[in-house]
């Protein structure tokens, strides 16, 4: 079992109280570490390290930041195998998913951000009599807040530009997931990466979460999470005007119009629907399909999703493995049981699935792929974020009625179009409520665009120039001709 400290100035601590929480896998629903149950007294010395590495940090060039980023990228590269295997343990995620997404995309955020920092320029803006410098500095210390469905790779998403930008970071991984962020640390004192420039403390949201929400001297908050907490990292943090980002909730719609390559639209609604056990929020858990088109797309969608491999994370040939741990397979299973109260039919999964690993005691949080008909789109299991293999399907007879369904949600992060027609897509695309839409994919991500929801979504976007201007202040510098009057 791993004992798993902070690491604060470049070493590990535990936490100032001795207390400790365990963490579980949740397929064994073995206890696979322990980690700090930090509070408020635990972020002292995570500040005061931050302040003095700050300076140093701060005045080495883009370029020399740059270049930090391909050492992490090149380092976590070279441990891909581990991160997949920490996270997949932590999560209960097949590990061909922990490599495809979690482990690669870990080290492509730190890739993409040392290329694309290299690539700015300062900004300027000419007129008449006189120039304008757009000057960047760092916001200073940063606290990144992130959750338990993508562990590394949300993290990092942060770390990153926070980095490049010259900040200095106390990052608070979810303390159900905590065995990657841990891997980052200590592959960053390998590095001998300049030490106090990136914290990690452990421990409860309310309690080490909050404390980093009131710190007066941690500038920005940049948060991953639910909305309901979402609310909290607000209340608290924008009276004290603190930069805040905010990547929320979703209850994303697939919409599948009339013109659709049927095979298509069925393998990307249920990769949507199903990709990490649903728990992305990205994930397409509300399924419009066109009136015409609903009997053979779901007698497809159903073959499909009963032909997905459920069972042990470690099986290469898993394609879904657990939801992140049995109280949420609970909160999941009591929507099932709404979905029946609401009128909906249970259309195939629905129940807890017995694989070899749930074995006589029921060990294992797996619940099958499961998909709900016959509901009306304003129905809570239609409109709640339920955050696991669950979706309900719903039919339309126009795109107009199509796009009041889906725009009917108080969430607004994403959406996937599937059409032939690519101009009819764009357009209509244009139309829903969120932040990002794909036509005829999903999860199709260049990192250069913006990503983020409007509504209960969450506030801000993240990627490429805005996480540049997110963790950076920026001052115009204007300055008049000489030979001008
Ligand atoms: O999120 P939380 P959880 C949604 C999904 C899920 C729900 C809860 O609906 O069921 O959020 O998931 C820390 N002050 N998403 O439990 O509680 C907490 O310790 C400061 C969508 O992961 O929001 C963790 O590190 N921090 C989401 C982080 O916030 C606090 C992905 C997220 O925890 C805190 C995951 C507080 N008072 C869940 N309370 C997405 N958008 O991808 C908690 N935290």
């Amino acid at each position: 079992m791993l004992s798993i400290q902070n690491f604060i100035d470049g070493s590990f601590h535990h936490a100032a109280d001795g207390e400790f929480l365990e963490d579980f896998n949740p397929a064994t629903a073995q206890c696979i570490a322990t980690i700090p149950r930090s509070k408020s007294v635990d972020i002292e010395p995570a500040v005061a390290a931050c302040q003095a590495a700050q300076s140093a940090w701060s005045a080495l060039s883009l370029d020399q930041r740059a270049d930090w980023l391909d050492r992490i990228a090149d380092a976590l590269e070279q441990k891909a195998e581990r991160i997949a295997q920490l996270e997949s343990m932590d999560t209960g995620k097949p590990i061909a998913l922990s490599r495809r997404v979690d482990a690669a995309r870990s080290v492509s955020n730190f890739r993409f951000f040392a290329s694309f920092g290299r690539e700015q320029s300062e900004l300027t803006f000419q007129m008449e009599d006189a120039m304008n410098y757009v000057h960047r500095s760092p916001v200073g210390t940063v606290g990144l807040i992130t959750p338990w469905n993508l562990p590394l790779y949300l993290l990092t998403w942060k770390v990153a530009p926070a980095l490049l930008m010259g900040n200095t970071i106390i990052a608070k991984p979810s303390e159900i997931t905590p065995l990657t962020a841990n891997l980052l640390a200590e592959t960053l004192l390998e590095l001998e990466f300049p030490k106090g420039v990136f914290n990690l403390v452990h421990g409860l949201g309310p309690e080490v979460g909050q404390a980093i929400l009131e710190h007066p001297d941690i500038k920005a908050i940049s948060f991953t999470g639910g909305t309901e907490t979402g609310r909290i990292v607000a209340r608290t943090a924008a009276p004290m005007f603190k930069k805040l980002s905010l990547e929320l909730g979703g209850k994303n719609a697939t919409i599948v119009l009339k013109d659709a390559e049927l095979d298509k639209a069925v393998d990307g609604a249920v990769r949507a629907a199903f990709t990490n056990s649903g728990q992305v929020c990205l994930c397409g858990s509300r399924i419009f399909i066109e009136a015409s088109l609903e009997e053979e797309f779901t007698r497809r969608f159903i073959e499909k999703v009963n032909a997905l491999q459920i069972g042990d994370p470690q099986d290469e040939n898993t394609n879904m493995g657990t939801v992140i741990s049995p109280e949420h397979l609970m909160k999941v299973e009591s929507y099932i049981n709404l979905a029946i109260e609401e009128g909906g039919v249970i259309l195939t999964g629905g129940t807890r699935a017995m694989t070899g690993y749930n074995g006589p005691e029921g060990i294992g949080a797996y619940l099958l792929p499961t998909v709900v008909g016959n509901l009306h789109y304003t129905s809570r299991c239609a409109t709640e974020e339920i955050f696991g293999p669950m979706v309900t399907l719903h039919a339309f007879t126009s795109e107009e009625e199509a796009l009041e369904m889906v725009n009917s949600s108080e969430y607004g992060l994403a959406g996937s179009v599937w059409t032939n027609d690519l101009e009819r897509g764009r357009a209509f695309s244009a139309q829903i409520d969120s932040g990002i839409v794909w036509v005829n994919t999903w999860l199709h991500r260049d990192l250069r665009t913006p990503f983020g929801g409007v509504k209960n979504s969450g506030v801000g976007r993240e990627g490429g120039r805005w996480s540049l201007d997110f963790f950076s202040e920026m001052t115009n510098v204007c300055i008049k001709k000489h030979d001008s009057n």
